[in-house]
């Protein structure tokens, strides 16, 4: 893989509700980046982001996976997070790491509880919102409730960039009104012909290009003192305001897709690397409150966003390259406890595929193997640095006692607690003193059957749960001889 420029690099999250083709989603992009050259399918077991044995038995993602593209000159770095508010510390995660969120919604649905969740969530870690309505291609598809729905829950920041044509089974086009250009699909493999919008589409095509314009021009002023005089803005006009508004989050541009079928999905990606910021601009915040600036030219910098423990390697390191060009080899010290750190080799990751690579710029995400210190929210940098802001989860929302099933057995299953704990930084395990007994908190329910099944599974120790005794406590509140 040859060395991508911070300016060629974009980090997005796809976010959104459970079974809104988040998966389906990185999978038809992993294809047009020629990552894969056939797509697999999330009931076919063999899609690249959801690669674990409990994840293909479920049929649902509970990892935030990072994968990436090449497309278009742009390293494309998508990070498929879970879909289950249960697991919503992939995607927090994720946030720290990438400039933009995908929204996917399913256009049989419309917005729901998890779209509105995720959205949410995105709002309060500050990214902004390219919105994906998926499954357009299926026999409840219904665009006017999804588009209604989305203008009900974001109100003005929604602004429609495309509309569908022939929703449902027989989905094949999608009128576009920031290029004013009509696709026809014509398989199932993301072909298309492009033409000018048939006539029966051009008044609604040209009122949502009114829309689009005016939304445009109030990213900017210039742009609108422009958008006044002459009442139309060139495309590369819109362009430059939609990506102002992405930036200020005011505006939530909405596309039409068939992950399935992989139509629409490379004209979203195009428009992600046209109009979405990249890493090239970004500054991140150290614990001190410097701001580093994501140059290329800098002294190295990376910070560790997840880790996990996977067959054959061990304990992987994610991370995304905060500043300076990370090389292969390179020795770096963690600023909060001095230790140093050897990366002798780094890898670009797609899923469980990793190549390896040289070196790694400013803005990319990529991993390492084996680190002795390499634990999630860790900064690694050159001697001299700061270490950077820790990531901020949500409190623990379910509590329940654990113990091992064989008394025996408790060192063991304490060390697998702590493990998974570290992984997920959603799970807490701790022992208390005044119920002598072990509490494992997390997300929710379907959280702690996963640690559950993780530990019947991964590490063969068998655990019950409990209700975690009542704290017994009393207060005297009068004076009383005997
Ligand atoms: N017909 C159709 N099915 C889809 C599409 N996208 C996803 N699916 C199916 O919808 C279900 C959920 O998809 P998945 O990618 O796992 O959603 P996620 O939970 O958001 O990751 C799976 O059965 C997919 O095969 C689509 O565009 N069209
Ligand atoms: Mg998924």
């Amino acid at each position: 893989m040859k060395e991508y420029s911070t300016k060629d690099i974009r980090n997005v999250v796809l976010i959104g509700s459970s079974k809104s083709g988040k998966t389906t989603l990185s999978e038809a992009m992993l294809y047009e980046g020629k990552v894969v050259d056939r797509r697999g399918t999330v009931e076919g077991k063999n899609t690249v982001s959801d690669n674990t044995e409990f994840e293909q038995t479920n049929q649902k993602s509970v990892y935030a996976t990072p994968l990436y593209a090449e497309f278009m000159n742009t390293k494309f770095n998508i990070i498929d997070a879970p879909g289950s508010d249960d697991f919503c510390g992939g995607a927090i995660s994720a946030f720290k790491v990438c400039e933009s969120a995908i929204l996917t919604v399913n256009g049989a649905q419309g917005v729901e509880v998890g779209t509105e969740i995720f959205a949410r969530y995105a709002d309060q870690y500050n990214k902004p919102m390219i919105v994906a309505v998926n499954q357009l291609d299926t026999e409840k598809a219904n665009w006017e409730h999804t588009r209604d729905t989305l203008k009900e829950a974001f109100g003005k920041k929604v602004v429609f960039a495309q509309f569908p044509v022939n929703p449902g089974p027989g989905f094949d086009g999608i009128v576009d009104v920031i290029t004013m250009k009509y696709y026809h699909f014509t398989d199932e493999n993301g072909k298309f012909e492009e033409s000018d919008i048939p006539a029966q589409y051009a008044d609604e095509a040209e009122e949502l290009h009114m829309e689009l314009v005016e939304k445009a021009a109030e990213g900017d002023d210039a742009l609108m003192e422009k958008y006044f005089e002459t009442m139309e803005l060139s495309i590369d006009e819109v362009r430059a305001g939609l990506r102002a508004g992405l930036a200020k989050r005011e505006v939530m541009p909405v596309f039409c897709i068939s992950a399935r079928k992989d139509i629409g999905v490379k004209r979203l990606m195009e428009f992600v690397i046209n109009v979405a910021a990249s890493p090239a601009g970004e500054t991140n915040k150290t614990v001190g409150g410097e701001e580093v600036a994501c140059d290329p030219s800098a002294p190295v910098s990376i910070f560790i966003y997840k880790t996990s423990v996977e067959q054959h390697l061990g304990d992987v390191s994610y991370f995304k390259v905060m500043s300076g060009v990370l090389k292969e080899g390179a020795d770096l010290v963690n600023p909060e406890n001095g230790n140093g750190e050897r990366l002798s080799a780094i890898y670009a990751v797609a899923g469980d595929k990793k190549e390896k690579v040289s070196s790694i710029s400013a803005g990319d995400i990529g991993c390492v193997m084996k680190l002795k210190g390499g634990k999630s929210d860790v900064t690694l940098a050159a001697p001299g640095q700061e270490a950077f802001e820790h990531m901020v989860f949500p409190d623990a929302r379910y509590r329940c006692a654990v113990k091992a099933v064989d008394k025996n057995d408790e060192a063991k299953v304490g060390e697998a607690l702590n493990k998974i704990a570290a992984q997920d930084p959603t799970i807490n395990v701790e022992y208390s003193k005044e119920l002598r007994q072990t509490i494992l908190s997390g997300q929710g329910e379907q959280a702690i059957n996963l640690v559950k099944w993780r530990m019947n599974n991964e590490f063969k120790q068998n655990i019950e749960f409990l209700a975690p005794k009542v704290p017994y406590r009393e207060t005297i509140t009068k004076v009383a001889t005997a």
